[in-house]
C-alpha cells in the first residue's frame, strides 16, 4: 500500500495522485496542510528534508520529487503503460518531464499566485506581465509539441500527468490558450483519474 503525503491543492502532489490512479495502485493519502505549515514539522521533515509535498512511502522506500516519483510509478506498474516502450517516444516523454519543472511550471504558478492569492492592491504588475509573457510563449511551444498527436509522447504518459495540474491552473485563470492546448487540456481533464484528483479536497 502506497502512502502519498500531499496537500489537495498542490500541483506537484496532483501529478502523483493522478499517476497512482492511472496505475490503479493501492494507496492512501496522508494530508499535509501547507496553509498550517505542516510540511515544516519535525516529523514530516524526517520524510522529506525539503519541507515540501509530495512524498510517497512504498514498502519502506521513502521518495520525494514529483517527476522522479512519476518515473518510479511508470516502472513499477508496466501494465499501466505510463511510459511509451519505443526509445524515441520515451525520449520525447523525458523531454517534457524535464521541461515542466524547469520551464513551464514556475511562470504558471507565479501568475496563479498573483491573480488568486494576492490582494489586488498588493499585486506586482511587473511579475504578472513577465509570467504572462512566459506562459504565452510556453503555451505556443506546447501547441507545437502537440502537432499531429493527442498526447506529448504520442500515447498518454506520465509526461501528460506532469503538465495537467498546471493546465488546470491556467484554465482557472481563463487565459486564452492555443486551440491545440485547450483541446489537450480538455482531453486530460475528462480522464477519470483527474476527476478523482479534483474530488479529493483534503
Ligand atoms: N521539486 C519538488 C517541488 C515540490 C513543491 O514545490 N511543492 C510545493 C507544493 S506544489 C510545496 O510543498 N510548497 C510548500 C513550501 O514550499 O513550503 C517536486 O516536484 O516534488
Amino acid at each position: 500500500m502506497f502512502k502519498l503525503y500531499t496537500f489537495y491543492l498542490s500541483t506537484n502532489g496532483r501529478k502523483v495522485h493522478m499517476a497512482l490512479e492511472e496505475a490503479k495502485a493501492a494507496y492512501e493519502i496522508s494530508p499535509v496542510n501547507l496553509l498550517k505549515g505542516e510540511q515544516k514539522s519535525p516529523e514530516y521533515l524526517k520524510l522529506n528534508p525539503n519541507g515540501k509535498v509530495p512524498t510517497i512511502v512504498d514498502d519502506g522506500l521513502v521518495m520525494w520529487e514529483s517527476i522522479a516519483i512519476l518515473l518510479y510509478l511508470a516502472e513499477k506498474f508496466p501494465a499501466a503503460n505510463l511510459l511509451p516502450a519505443a526509445a524515441a517516444e520515451r525520449a520525447r516523454a523525458f523531454q517534457w518531464l524535464v521541461w515542466q519543472p524547469t520551464t513551464f511550471g514556475a511562470p504558471a504558478s507565479a501568475l496563479f499566485r498573483q491573480m488568486r492569492f494576492t490582494p489586488e492592491d498588493k499585486r506586482d504588475q511587473k511579475v504578472i506581465d513577465q509570467a504572462r509573457s512566459e506562459v504565452t510563449k510556453n503555451a505556443e511551444i506546447l501547441a507545437d509539441g502537440l502537432q499531429g498527436r493527442d498526447y506529448l509522447a504520442g500515447t498518454f504518459s506520465v509526461a501528460d500527468m506532469a503538465l495537467m495540474p498546471y493546465l488546470h491552473v491556467l484554465a482557472e485563470l481563463k487565459l486564452a490558450l492555443p486551440g491545440a492546448v485547450d483541446a489537450y487540456h480538455k482531453r486530460l481533464a475528462a480522464r477519470p483519474s483527474w476527476q478523482k484528483v479534483l474530488a479529493y479536497t483534503g
